[in-house]
């Protein structure tokens, strides 16, 4: 019985004897501390353009909620801060905690926040998505770190009401005429480093924008994301929770913010 537990063990902490990148030197998440970061007046402010048309598909991988978006050509884009070119947003997720005091990947001065939105993009300079994981500047995250409040964004509304549609693995249902932008906060400062995928195989292809300023969703917004399950429709109920990755070292790599 023993010896079956472990060889299925597959947590975070394994992920390393399939995929060797996930012990590498610039992993992700990681915690930011203020009093280590550095201020960089060269960094310009980022600018979504998003083309709501792109939206497509939301869907239950058993891992995640995604919406997918129309990546064939530079329909919705993201440029400037940290950012050489557009990159094209590919889909969006979250990472969300089984209670309010943790969820998101990663943690701002020792808080972890309710959950954590990441807006993926891909250089299309490298031809494709595959392509692109293989290189350096090949993708862009911006992270929005969700925290349970009492103004909670509406804006949220459009993902949440979905939820109820692809409860089980596997499930998905289309999603249209959605402006991801409207999820942004007011301010738009940002903390950027390089870094990787947090799920394997870890690819460090990641340049790293991280939105200083939290959005709110009500307790109910956050219960209906924990209503997801990890299991497929027929099968025994498995709530898909604490989907975050815990915190990998930093290694001497610089987080640089766009803000005093
Ligand atoms: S994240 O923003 O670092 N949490 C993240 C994690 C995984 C993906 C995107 C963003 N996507 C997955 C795709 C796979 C692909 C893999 C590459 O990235 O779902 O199809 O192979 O590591
Ligand atoms: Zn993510």
């Amino acid at each position: 019985i023993l010896h079956s537990k472990i060889s299925f063990q597959t947590g975070p902490e394994h992920w390393h004897q399939n995929y060797p990148m996930a012990k590498g030197d610039k992993q992700s998440p990681i915690e930011i501390n203020s009093k280590d970061v550095r201020h960089d007046t060269s960094l310009s402010p980022w600018h979504a353009s998003y083309d709501p048309g792109a939206a497509k598909t939301i869907l239950n991988n058993g891992r995640t909620c995604r919406v997918v978006f129309d990546d064939t050509f530079d329909r919705s884009v993201l440029r400037g801060g940290p950012l050489t070119g557009a990159y094209r947003l590919r889909q969006l997720h979250l990472h969300w905690g089984s209670a309010d005091d943790h969820g998101s990947e990663h943690v701002i001065d020792g808080v972890k926040y309710a959950a954590e939105l990441h807006l993926v993009h891909w250089n299309p300079k490298h031809g494709n998505f595959a392509g692109a994981l293989k290189q350096p500047d090949g993708v862009a995250v911006v992270g929005v770190f969700l925290k349970v409040g009492k103004t909670p964004k509406p804006e949220m509304k459009r993902i949440l009401e979905e939820i109820d549609n692809i409860k089980t693995k596997g499930k998905e249902a289309p999603f249209q005429h959605f402006d991801p932008s409207i999820l942004f906060p007011k301010s738009r400062d940002y903390w950027t480093y390089h870094g990787s995928f947090t799920t394997p195989p870890c690819e460090e292809c990641i340049t790293w924008i991280l939105l200083r300023e939290p959005i709110e969703v009500s307790p109910d917004q956050m219960a209906r994301l924990r209503s997801l399950s990890k299991n497929g429709e027929n099968e025994p109920m498995c709530p898909l929770v604490d989907n975050w990755r815990p915190l990998q070292p930093v290694k001497g790599r610089i987080v640089r913010a766009s803000f005093k």
